[in-house]
């Protein structure tokens, strides 16, 4: 389904309990096990990137006070891949503060070395590492990279006013070389902003446009950084995240709906909600790139009080122990 705005507004705008008992409905449809799928961040290189997302605590522009760490070693990660998967994640995804990578780079040969032991393990791989074109792409790819994460953030208009040293252009042109390689692509967005309703759903548009469409598609709420343009930014209401999720399960029904950043602000009945309106997976681990995530106990905690359980990505892959 390709819906316009019009139709994604009518959706949107449906009184609640009708908007989030059709998207249950649908939701049951496709996803029928009750679980939600556990992937763990890890930040491989942190700050000092030349970018200026004016959300984004890493950007060497503004003074955010986060301590620069350079390209993680495979010896470093890989422990850390490890206890991902003991804990129950399916799937490990490396960020990177990079505006983009280039073949022929060293950084790129030794993401491309880590990418390939980290697959070994068996978890789902999904990498964000900024801009690429179609040889990067291709050589992820084969490194054993499942995703690439590359969000568009908010609707095209919007954009602008967040961003100026890349354009939304860039974002979908790497979208498109993900594509061709035939990586699943990761694709989201950020909530609080200052952007509109309207511009929220004006970018899923653009995921709805996807050809094949977005595999997963993280929604995070600002989590307002300390020295960024975005730090007094106020709160996302509850209800407009959950219509935004109920509307998402809709007309992208096989995509995994991913509750990403800004769980920590959310009580637990909130999450429920988000749960019950579509969501199906959740950054699983004490810390997102940077900033804090609700604690492991926390959320298995969570989880079984709501009966929900980790999804396995492949059949083929045993559980950990502390899961069987
Ligand atoms: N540099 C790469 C890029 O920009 O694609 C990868 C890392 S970047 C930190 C990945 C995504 O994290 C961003 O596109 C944005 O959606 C999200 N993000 C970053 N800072 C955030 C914040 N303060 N609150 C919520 N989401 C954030
Ligand atoms: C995504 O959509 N959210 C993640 C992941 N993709 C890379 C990142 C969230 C970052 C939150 C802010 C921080 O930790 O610095
Ligand atoms: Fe750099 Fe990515 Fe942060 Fe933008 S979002 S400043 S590209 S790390």
């Amino acid at each position: 389904m390709r819906p316009n705005l019009e139709k994604l507004e009518q959706i949107y705008r449906r009184p609640l309990f009708d908007l989030i008992g059709e998207s249950r409905r649908v939701h049951l449809e496709f996803w029928p096990k009750n679980e939600v799928q556990l992937c763990t961040l890890l930040s491989v290189k942190t700050g000092g990137c030349s970018e200026d997302c004016g959300y984004c605590s890493q950007s060497a522009r503004y003074n955010t006070g986060l301590e620069r760490q350079p390209l993680m070693t495979k010896d470093e990660v890989l422990p850390v891949a490890q206890r991902a998967r003991e804990n129950g994640s399916t799937r490990f995804c490396m960020g990177a503060a990079w505006k983009g990578v280039r073949d022929g780079e060293q950084k790129f040969d030794q993401m491309l070395d880590t990418i390939r032991s980290v697959s070994e393990l068996g978890m789902e791989v999904c990498v964000t590492l900024g801009q690429l074109g179609d040889t990067e792409a291709q050589k992820l790819k084969e490194a054993g990279v499942t995703a690439y994460n590359h969000n568009i953030d908010t609707s095209p208009e919007h954009y602008a006013k967040i961003v100026s040293t890349h354009t939304f252009q860039d974002r979908l042109n790497t979208i498109s070389s993900v594509q061709r390689a035939g990586m699943s692509v990761c694709c989201g967005g950020i909530l609080g902003m200052g952007e509109t309703e309207v511009d929220r759903l004006k970018m899923l548009e653009v995921l709805c446009s996807f050809d094949p469409a977005p595999e997963s598609v993280p929604i995070n709420c600002l989590m307002p950084m300390p020295g960024t343009p975005l730090e007094d930014a106020p709160p996302v209401d509850i209800f407009e995240l959950v219509r935004l999720i109920a509307t998402t399960r809709l007309v992208l029904p096989k995509a995994k709906i991913r509750l990403s950043a800004g769980r920590s602000l959310l009580s637990r009945e909130a999450q429920a909600l988000c749960f019950f309106a579509g969501a199906n997976s959740v950054f699983y681990g004490d810390k997102l790139l940077t900033a804090e995530n609700p604690g492991v106990d926390e959320d298995r905690d969570l989880l079984e009080t709501l009966n929900l359980s980790a999804q396995s990505p492949y059949s083929d892959v045993p559980k950990p122990a502390c899961l069987s």
